[in-house]
């Protein structure tokens, strides 16, 4: 059994300081609610909990930059968490972030690329998250994390861990996108990296999309970074996000594309986030997040 002796490590950050709505920063806590230790134990994982990064609380908060909102808060955290995932696998385990708003994922694929070099990344969502200080339209950092690991943006996003870009196009593969702002569309283009929108696996169906995601993502990869939007997902499915888009991934869809993954192999390190829980409709975002979760680390049937 391949999961003998694997390890998990899970790391919660509570931030919503990438975002305007508030309650996104409890998402950490829902999921963990609906369960995700137990079921992690129950597939046979060593699981190890390092609880929450420190987020300063709203009220504590000041708004440094004039457009970014947050940015030495948000550049604190990831730089946290970038440190917590480089060591976690370093020690041998596979780092599962919970969030918490988006804009952390600068700072786990900085880590993960810092500890593992040369990684590829599949990133779920119905955003493009590809903005930049410059395209932005609302300010919200939770915008812009793909961007940044690419080096496009501001200067404190992109040179987190003192290098960029952490990601190449060529290995970066957008699934599920449905609303995508102009100039972001622009950058998107001209980044080279992989899209598939909703309207690709309506045509494809999302096992091939996800087989081409892999191969993509794998291609002279050292293992790949998973960032899991829970807005990617049907609202029917996951209620509770700050941004929610109709026209998302079915629940089945959503855990075929996780058990694609699962039977690569391929995926290191993985993100789920945007749970926000006073938004949802009793914790079902949540437990959506465990679900994938245990299809993505090989909960089988048979
Ligand atoms: B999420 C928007 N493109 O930049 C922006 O939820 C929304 O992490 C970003 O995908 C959504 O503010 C960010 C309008
Ligand atoms: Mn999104
Ligand atoms: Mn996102
Ligand atoms: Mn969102």
């Amino acid at each position: 059994d391949q999961k003998n002796g694997k390890k998990l490590r899970v790391i919660g950050v509570p931030s919503d300081l990438g975002q305007g709505r508030r309650g996104v920063d409890m998402g950490p806590s829902a999921i963990r609610y609906a369960g995700l230790s137990d079921r992690l134990k129950e597939l046979g994982y060593d699981v190890q909990d390092l609880g929450n990064i420190d987020v300063p609380t709203p009220e504590s908060r000041v708004q440094g930059h004039e457009k970014l909102k947050y940015l030495d808060q948000v550049r604190a955290v990831c730089d946290e968490l970038r440190v917590l995932v480089r060591d976690s696998l370093r020690d041998g385990f596979m780092p599962i972030v919970l969030g918490g708003d988006h804009s952390l994922a600068i700072g786990s694929v900085a880590g993960a690329v810092e500890a593992r070099g040369r990684l590829g990344c599949i990133w779920f969502d119905a955003h493009g998250d590809m903005n930049t200080d410059k395209t932005t339209p609302s300010g919200n950092i939770h915008g812009m994390p793909l961007a940044a690991s690419l080096g496009l943006g501001h200067v404190d996003l992109v040179t987190l861990g003192g290098f960029s870009p952490k990601l190449h196009a060529e290995n970066v593969v957008l699934v599920g996108a449905r609303s995508i702002d102009p100039e972001e569309r622009v950058l998107i283009r001209e980044s080279g990296m992989h899209v598939f929108t909703m309207a690709d696996v309506d045509e494809m169906g999302i096992s091939a999309v996800m087989h081409k995601a892999i191969e993509l993502a794998s291609k002279g990869t050292q293992g790949v970074h998973l960032s899991v939007d829970l807005d990617a997902l049907d609202p029917m499915y996951a209620p509770g996000v700050g941004t929610a888009v109709n026209g998302g991934f079915t629940y089945r869809e959503g855990h075929l594309a996780m058990e694609v993954l699962a039977a690569s192999g391929c995926v290191t390190s993985v993100d789920f986030v945007e749970v926000n829980p006073i938004l949802d409709l009793q914790n079902r975002t949540g437990t959506m997040a465990v679900e994938l979760a245990s299809s993505l680390l090989g909960l089988t049937v048979m």
